[in-house]
């Protein structure tokens, strides 16, 4: 088997993993309040590249992790990252009617279902990492990566600045400082709760993973913008195109496509050299680096 099939038979099985682990963590569609549940599974199952989750995975492969924790915090990953989509797409923020080739959840539903869905979401990623029987000291850490990375030194202040920064002229210093929080932090935190479900890591390790994850959690960006310029809406499964028609300032707007696509392969280098040090065992996290650069939608 080639090892690029290998690497996509890992990607199958780790989204069919959670599949089956958010299908079970969230509330059953029976269990009442029936329809803000149905809306939960709606958007969370059967959708997305499970990005989140794989980091999760590959890291915890790195560090021998305990496979039912390891399960747990990708699934809280990625309904935090789930949430964060439903809310995005909401009318008082990117106003976005497509999402993961369907509609979004205040289309198909209505807006305080929408709402609810993404609180909900964001409270029971919270519930199922907390529920783990792995010692609590480490459960009671990643707990914390994971609120700091959603909250508003997190994912959420992002949010804020990218509201703020439409219409506005920013630096690219300014717009890496918005992507490292928005969408950085998330990712980085991925890779780093991956790392906590096994054995403890020394500086070097710690120093080596933060360099990583913060490559990939940028050059994951730039790709975004990258394909919202350049790919269409059904390649992408959301609405191409937006970022310009919403006159927000992206890597696209301010340094063109070719200078983008350039500072890409530039942090998928920094993403590799920072992993050399682990050889062969962070090979799933150096095909990740490279998925996330050369992906196309
Ligand atoms: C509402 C608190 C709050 C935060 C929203 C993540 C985010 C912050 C907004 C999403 C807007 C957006 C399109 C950001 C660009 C990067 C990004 C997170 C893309 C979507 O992630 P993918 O490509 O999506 O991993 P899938 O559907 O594959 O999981």
């Amino acid at each position: 088997m080639s090892v690029a099939q290998a690497f996509d038979d890992w990607m199958l099985t780790n989204q069919g993993a959670m599949e089956i682990a958010l299908a079970q963590f969230l509330p059953s569609a029976a269990v009442v309040p029936a329809r803000l549940h149905e809306a939960m599974r709606y958007t969370a199952l059967e959708g997305g590249k499970r990005v989140r989750p794989a980091l999760v995975f590959a890291a915890g492969e790195l560090f021998d992790a305990d496979p039912d924790l390891l399960t747990r915090a990708a699934s809280a990953v990625e309904m935090i990252h789930v949430y964060s989509l439903v809310h995005d797409d909401m009318p008082c923020m990117d106003d976005d009617a497509l999402r993961r080739g369907k509609p979004t959840v205040h289309v198909k539903y209505d807006e305080a279902t929408a709402l609810l869905v993404g609180d909900a979401l964001q409270a029971q990623a919270f519930s199922v990492l907390s529920e783990s029987t792995a010692d609590p000291v480490r459960v009671l850490a990643m707990v914390r990566m994971l609120a700091q990375a959603a909250g508003s030194l997190g994912m959420c202040g992002g949010q804020a600045i990218d509201l703020a920064s439409v219409g506005t002229a920013l630096t690219v210093t300014e717009l890496e400082q918005m992507h490292r929080l928005k969408t950085g932090a998330l990712l980085r935190a991925s890779v780093f709760l991956g790392a906590l479900c096994g054995k403890a890591l020394n500086a070097n390790e710690e120093a080596a993973l933060d360099a990583y994850a913060r490559a990939v959690g940028l050059a994951f960006q730039v790709v975004d913008d990258i394909l919202d310029a350049t790919a269409d809406s059904a390649t992408l499964g959301k609405t191409a195109g937006k970022d310009a028609a919403d006159n927000k300032p992206t890597y696209v707007s301010l340094l063109g496509l070719d200078t983008s696509r350039i500072l890409a392969k530039k942090l998928l280098n920094d993403a590799l050299t920072a992993i050399a040090p682990f050889g062969d065992k962070a090979n799933r996290l150096a095909e990740l680096a490279h998925l996330i650069v050369h992906r196309t939608a």
